[in-house]
C-alpha cells in the first residue's frame, strides 16, 4: 500500500507556502476574539489542522463539523459526544443549505454575551466582536461564510492565511466575520491522513495519482461498507480493490481507445461518486472511545 501512495510528493507539496501562511493566520487571529474551526464530519481527525490549538490558544473555539448531510449521523453522534466530553463547542452543519447555521450563531452569541460581561466589569468600551473562519482547503469555508453571512454579500476569496485589505461583515448587531477565511495546510506526513484528505478532496488531485486513490478508497470502502458500494454499482464486487476497480470501470463500459479499461476515467468516477454522496452517508473516521 504504501508504494501506492508517494510521500515524498505529499511532503514537497506545502513548506514553500507555509511559513508565510502561518504568519498570516497568527496576525489575523490576534485581531478576533472567537475562532470558528471547520472541519469535514467525514474525516474530522485529518481535516484538523496539526497547529489550530496552538495558533488559537486563549480564544473562545467553536468547531464546526460541515457536509453532516454526506456523514453518517451516528458516527457524526459520536463525534459530537467527543469533543462535548473534551469541553469543546461543536456544532454539525450543513454549509450548503444552511442546516446549522443558526447553532452557530447561538452558540458564537452566548461566548460573546460572557465577554461583554467581563468588558463591562472591567471598565472596558464595548466593541464589536469579530470572528474569523479557519480551516483546510474545501471543508467549505466559503460556503459557509456565504451562509453565515447571506448570499451576495460577501466576498469569499480563496488566499492562503488572509488577504491584507480585511474586510469585516456584520453577521449581527455587534458581531462581525472576516470576510476571508484563514486557509490552514492539513496533516500531511501520515499516510492515512494524506489518503483520507485525497478522498475527500482536500488536497490537490494531482499530488497523488488518482488511480492510487480510488484503489484505496475502494479497498476501505470494501472492508467498512461493501454492501453500500455493491448497491451502487449493482455488482457483486471481489474483496480486492483492484480487482474491484476494474469490475466497476467495465460495468460502466469505460473502455479506451486500445480496447482495454480506462483506469484514469474510472478512477475519477469513483472519486467523485464518493464525494457527493453517491455511496450514501459515509464516515471514514471515528473518534477515540474513552
Ligand atoms: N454536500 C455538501 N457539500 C458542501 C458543503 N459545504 C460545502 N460543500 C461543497 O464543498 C466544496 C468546497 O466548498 P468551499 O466552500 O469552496 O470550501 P473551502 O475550500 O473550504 O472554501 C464545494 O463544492 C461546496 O459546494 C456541505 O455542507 N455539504
Ligand atoms: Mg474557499
Amino acid at each position: 500500500m504504501d508504494k501506492q501512495i508517494n510521500q515524498g510528493k505529499i511532503i514537497q507539496w506545502y513548506p514553500g507556502h507555509m511559513t508565510k501562511t502561518k504568519r498570516l493566520i497568527e496576525e489575523n487571529i490576534k485581531l478576533v476574539d472567537i475562532v470558528i474551526e471547520l472541519l469535514d464530519a467525514r474525516a474530522p481527525y485529518s481535516t484538523k489542522n496539526p497547529d489550530i490549538d496552538k495558533l488559537a490558544q486563549n480564544k473562545m473555539r467553536i468547531v464546526i463539523l460541515n457536509k453532516a448531510d454526506l456523514a453518517d449521523e451516528k458516527v457524526t453522534k459520536e463525534w459530537i459526544n467527543w469533543y462535548s466530553s473534551h469541553n469543546v463547542k461543536v456544532v454539525p452543519i450543513i454549509a450548503t443549505n444552511g442546516k446549522g447555521i443558526k447553532e452557530v450563531v447561538q452558540i458564537a452569541e452566548d461566548l460573546l454575551r460572557e465577554k461583554i460581561e467581563r468588558d463591562k466589569a472591567r471598565g472596558r468600551i464595548y466593541r464589536p466582536i469579530r470572528a474569523m473562519i479557519v480551516g483546510i482547503p474545501n471543508v467549505g469555508k466559503s460556503t459557509f461564510i456565504n451562509s453565515l453571512v447571506g448570499k451576495g454579500t460577501a466576498k469569499t476569496g480563496d488566499k492562503p492565511g488572509v488577504t491584507r485589505g480585511k474586510q469585516w461583515v456584520k453577521i449581527r448587531k455587534g458581531f462581525e466575520l472576516l470576510d476571508m477565511p484563514g486557509i490552514l495546510w492539513p496533516k500531511f506526513e501520515d499516510q492515512t491522513v494524506a489518503k483520507h484528505l485525497a478522498y475527500i478532496g482536500s488536497i490537490n488531485d494531482n499530488i497523488l495519482d488518482n488511480r492510487d486513490i480510488a484503489i484505496s478508497l475502494l479497498e476501505q470502502g470494501l472492508k467498512e461498507f461493501k454492501g453500500a458500494l455493491e448497491t451502487r454499482y449493482k455488482l457483486e464486487l471481489p474483496d480486492d480493490g483492484y480487482e474491484a476497480f476494474k469490475a466497476i470501470g467495465m460495468k460502466r463500459g469505460l473502455i479506451a481507445a486500445g480496447g482495454q479499461l480506462d483506469e484514469l476515467r474510472t478512477a475519477q468516477i469513483i472519486i467523485d461518486e464518493f464525494r457527493a454522496g453517491k455511496w450514501g452517508k459515509i464516515s471514514i473516521e471515528f473518534p477515540k472511545r474513552g
